[in-house]
């Protein structure tokens, strides 16, 4: 088989480049090791900044998107007993964010793939990536019948944290920066109504936690735990009673329980690989970078990171130049290290460490009374919460 553009992952980043590409006439073939049901059986992100919004727009898959997603204006904040908004628009020059799931967004993806008549090999057992250093990339992998090789011009790497592609790029031409977190967010997903009309982040002595929502009938709620958590430990119940201690009385007096739909906990960390391009190889999304989900980051950079690759690809099938082949990775790793500062530092903000000294919960306090009382603090909070502009 023969394509222009290999891309391995069919996750956010794989699904919206294929997109992108196709409506530029360039033909793609995306790899993905799991079944199409499995991807979309992931609970992961809900926020989208506008970049995203604009993306799946351009893709042709924004429609649900728009009819369905809830535009936020605001968020919450609690901490030392109060409760504090942060004015998204007002703050940010006008600009808000939309809660959409990442399973609904995946979905529309396939749809829009599946209607443009596009490849997509799911259940691909023992890919592999061959060749990006030269100008004959191809990628291999089996199925049913046996070894299949696509050769290609390009190879996207959009295989996520865990994937092939960054691992099969020699130790020392790419260099990696990374902090794991000594805690772990454990999600819970729920036919239930939200808390809140908007998303609420509760800094409580007791923890992290966060009421999230996917539309006015389900929510999304997270509670931050120690590492030694496991998510089959945690009972309904005991979630529930958690979650009640982290809240103040409104939220507490709002709260909806029911029976979790799916219970999950993901570990915390940030981390950046560099560069993104290996040749003829392109990492996008979480195959290249992590940031820990407090800022609502992961998501939203895997699709600045796809604009940018979608753009690089298009002007080089129009007349060959490769300037934009050799600027793609500095372009993708200044708005990276952007988001991957804020998250870290909404992250340290919003949670307790284990064994801090109790002199750091003072730190924290002082410091979001400073920044919610100050225009230049609610700025800083809002104009990166709702995303940096491109290129910015
Ligand atoms: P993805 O990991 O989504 O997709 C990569 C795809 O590649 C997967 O389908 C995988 O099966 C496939 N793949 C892997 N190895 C392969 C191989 N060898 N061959 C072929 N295919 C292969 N972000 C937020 O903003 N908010 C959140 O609350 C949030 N929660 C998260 C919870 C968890 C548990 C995780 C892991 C991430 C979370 N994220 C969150 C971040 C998440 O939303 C990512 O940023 C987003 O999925 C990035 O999309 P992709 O880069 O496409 O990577
Ligand atoms: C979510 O809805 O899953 C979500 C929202 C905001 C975050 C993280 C996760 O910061």
């Amino acid at each position: 088989m023969r394509t222009r553009v290999a891309i391995v992952g069919a996750g956010p980043a794989g699904l919206l480049l294929g997109q992108l590409l196709q409506r530029a006439g360039i033909d793609n073939v995306i790899v993905e090791r799991q079944s199409a049901d499995h991807v979309l059986g992931r609970i992961r992100a809900g926020i989208l900044e506008q970049v995203t919004m604009d993306l799946l727009d351009e893709a042709g898959a924004g429609a649900r998107m728009h009819a369905e997603g809830l535009p936020h204006h605001g968020i919450e904040l609690l901490f030392d007993g109060g409760r504090h908004r942060v004015d998204l628009q007002r703050h940010s020059g006008g600009r808000v964010v939309m809660v959409y799931g990442q399973t609904e967004l995946t979905r529309d993806l396939m749809q829009a793939r599946a209607a443009a008549g596009l490849q997509t090999v799911y259940s691909a057992r023992d890919v592999r990536i061959e060749g990006f250093d030269g100008t004959r990339p191809r990628v291999v992998y089996r199925d049913a019948d046996g070894e299949r090789r696509i050769d290609c011009d390009f190879i996207a790497g959009c295989d996520g944290f865990h994937g092939v592609c960054r691992a099969s790029v020699p130790a020392g031409a790419v260099r990696t920066w990374e902090k794991v977190y000594p805690f772990g967010w454990l999600g819970l997903l729920s036919d239930t109504p939200p808390v809140c009309d908007e998303l609420v982040y509760a800094a409580s002595p007791r923890g992290f936690a966060l009421c999230s929502q996917r539309s006015p009938t389900r929510s999304r709620y997270y509670l931050q735990v120690p590492l030694t958590e496991r998510a089959e430990r945690w009972s309904d119940a005991a979630f529930w009673d958690e979650l009640r201690l982290r809240l103040d009385d409104a939220a507490r007096a709002r709260l909806v329980t029911g029976p979790s739909l799916e219970k999950s906990i993901a570990p915390l960390r940030s981390f950046v690989a560099e560069p993104l391009r290996f040749g003829r190889l392109f990492l996008a999304g979480d195959a290249a970078h992590i940031v820990p989900p407090t800022g609502a980051k992961g998501l939203n950079l895997a699709a600045s990171d796809v604009k940018y690759l979608a753009q690089t690809l298009q002007d080089y099938a129009a007349d060959g130049s490769e300037a934009g082949l050799d600027r793609y990775s500095a372009r993708c790793l200044r708005r990276v290290w952007k988001a991957e500062r804020f998250s870290w530092w909404f992250t340290g903000l919003l949670h307790r460490f284990p064994g801090e000294a109790p002199i750091e919960a003072k730190f924290r306090s002082a410091e979001l009374d400073y920044l919610l009382g100050s225009e230049a603090g609610l700025r800083t909070i809002a104009e990166n919460y709702v995303g940096l502009p491109l290129d910015g």
